[in-house]
């Protein structure tokens, strides 16, 4: 059945240039609007960029410009990076644009109407890098300087500023976490260990301040800037910079119209984002929308994080990887199939060129690209280009073809829990069995002894590479629509639903050409 769905990335600060981590949660989020989509649903699919607060107008200033040319310019990036990963998301926002704006004071009002702000003052540690305070037993201290357990530098503030009620909503939470799967209340923080991290920081929270909650709430407004949305019937205070970060959710779904047409797409189905921005997604987030009467977003999935050739990307080590340069060397889908197939998403990772040419070579040039040469380039030799008709399964073909109906409901259940690396595994268990059945059956020989045998195994090994493909496309879906070219599929007929029909006999087939570029060792 048909279902609306809708996925978001993170919206990027514009303080630098995109890097490799970005890349990941997009990419990430782009497969999953994909696979959807092939399974015939409704889909949603968000990113952009936070254009607000202190940090970035800091970076306008470093830079010599005033903070809307320069996040015009910083945000152009990251959309155009959007085109160069190949990316299908179905609109781009910016936090600085008009409707963003109305978006954010319309819930301050709703917030506020509902009593569920205040005015009081605030004073604290207060990290502009991460744009958060942390409490004084969370930092240490290094040459009179107080860091944050993130290494940003903190500073002492004092001013004004308006209150969410968050500890109102932290007990509401702590029972949606923990509400069984399919509940329709549940928020499903993924994976398991990042809700027991979740869960126990709440919990903790309660406990530490049981006879003064008030502590727990959060502030929402700062007087010390202006770049920000400035607070309705208050301009002095510009809204917390997260406030209007996570608003973007809501804003592009069309909020705070409820006849928008894109608002049935909310709640979203997910959020995906670096466990370092966890708390912000899974508890201000759901709380603000909660007290404002709106459902949260059902899952939030919290990946891990990258290391380049096993250092910490770093500004000071100058060590981020421009996904724009990947892309140029190894090209965007070994790129995007690396990023998923590498690292279980949630665990973190290491980013190193040799690793991701390993598996350009081994995998997706000898398993997946051999598999296709040879099968085509044997039909086209030895059976004038034309598919042969589809065959019963004898003997070996038995256990392939079946490995092969099972998979793309497999690739599917692995999909949805976010397991994209077994996704892929499960794929390429079926590839190389392919491989292994190319080699037993040697279709090559049997153009002398047995046609009919010849033409069956190369029509089981068509069906494989259909499935194969179709079932690849949201991971790379360049180079699975060339070899869904190759394999003579119709464009309308490459969604999960058309592997139940099987091509007409006879079908011309194009001859074959390399699908991947194998790249040396050496030079990776
Ligand atoms: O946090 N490995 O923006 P941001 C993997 N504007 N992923 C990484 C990574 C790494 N080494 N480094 C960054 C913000 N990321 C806020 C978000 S949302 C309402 C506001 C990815 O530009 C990861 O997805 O710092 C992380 O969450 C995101 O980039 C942070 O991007």
């Amino acid at each position: 059945m048909t279902q609306k769905r809708y996925v978001t990335t993170p919206i990027y600060y514009v303080n630098d240039k995109p890097h490799v981590g970005h890349a990941y949660t997009s990419v990430a989020a782009d497969v999953l609007a994909r696979w959807w989509r092939l399974q015939g649903h409704e889909v949603f699919f968000l990113t952009g960029t936070d254009e607000h607060g202190q940090k970035v107008e800091k970076a306008a200033r470093d830079a010599g410009m005033e903070p809307q040319a320069f996040t015009d310019q910083v945000s152009q990036h990251f959309r155009d990076l959007t085109a160069t990963l190949g990316l299908s998301n179905d609109d781009f926002i910016r936090t600085t644009e008009a409707r963003h704006k109305a978006a954010c004071s319309a819930l301050w009002e709703e917030l506020a109407r509902r009593a569920e702000i205040y005015l009081g003052h605030d004073e604290g540690w207060y990290a502009v890098r991460d744009e958060a305070f942390y409490g004084p037993d969370e930092l240490t201290e290094r040459d009179g300087v107080k860091y944050a357990p993130s290494g940003a530098p903190v500073e002492w503030v004092r001013e004004p500023s308006y209150f969410f009620r968050l500890s109102k909503w932290l007990p509401e939470l702590l029972r949606r976490f923990d509400l069984p799967e399919g509940h329709a209340e549940r928020i499903d923080v993924q994976p398991e260990a990042r809700r027991n991290e979740v869960r126990a920081f709440v919990q903790q929270g309660l406990k530490d301040f049981a006879d003064r909650p008030e502590k727990l709430d959060l502030s929402i407004s700062r007087t010390s800037f202006t770049w920000g949305v400035k607070v309705p019937g208050d301009p002095a205070h510009v809204m917390y910079v997260w406030l209007d970060a996570l608003t973007n959710y809501i804003t592009a779904a069309g909020y705070p119209d409820a006849n928008a047409e894109r608002w049935k797409f909310w709640p979203a189905s997910a959020h995906f984002v670096g466990k370092d921005i966890v708390r912000f997604h899974t508890i201000y987030w759901p709380a603000f929308l909660m007290a404002a009467g709106i459902s949260p977003a059902k899952r939030v999935f919290a990946h891990g994080w990258w290391t380049i050739e096993g250092q910490k990307m770093s500004k000071s080590l100058g060590n981020a990887i421009d996904p724009v340069a990947l892309v140029a060397d190894y090209g965007l889908d070994p790129l995007r199939y690396f990023l998923l197939r590498e690292v279980p998403f949630g665990a973190d990772g290491d980013f190193s060129r040799k690793a991701l040419a390993n598996r350009l070579n081994g995998e997706l040039a000898d398993a997946l690209g051999n598999l296709a040469n040879r099968t085509l380039s044997l039909i086209q030799r030895n059976c004038e280009g034309k598919l042969p008709a589809p065959a019963a399964a004898i003997g070996d073909d038995v256990a392939l073809l079946d490995a092969l109906a099972a998979m793309p409901g497999l690739v599917g259940k692995h999909v949805e829990d976010q397991a994209f690396h077994l996704a892929l595994e499960e794929v390429f268990r079926v590839v190389r069995a392919a491989n292994g059945y190319i080699t037993a059956q040697a279709p090559w020989a049997l153009k002398k002894t047995d046609v009919t045998r010849m033409e069956a195994v190369l029509r089981h090994l068509h069906s494989v590479l259909r499935g194969a493909a179709t079932a690849l496309q949201p991971f790379m879906p360049g180079t699975m629509a060339a070899l869904l070219d190759q394999l003579a599929v119709p464009e309308d007929s490459r969604d999960l639903a058309a592997l139940a029909t099987p091509l007409p006999t006879g079908t011309a087939l194009p001859p074959p050409s390399p699908l991947f570029r194998k790249i040396e060792i050496e030079a990776a």
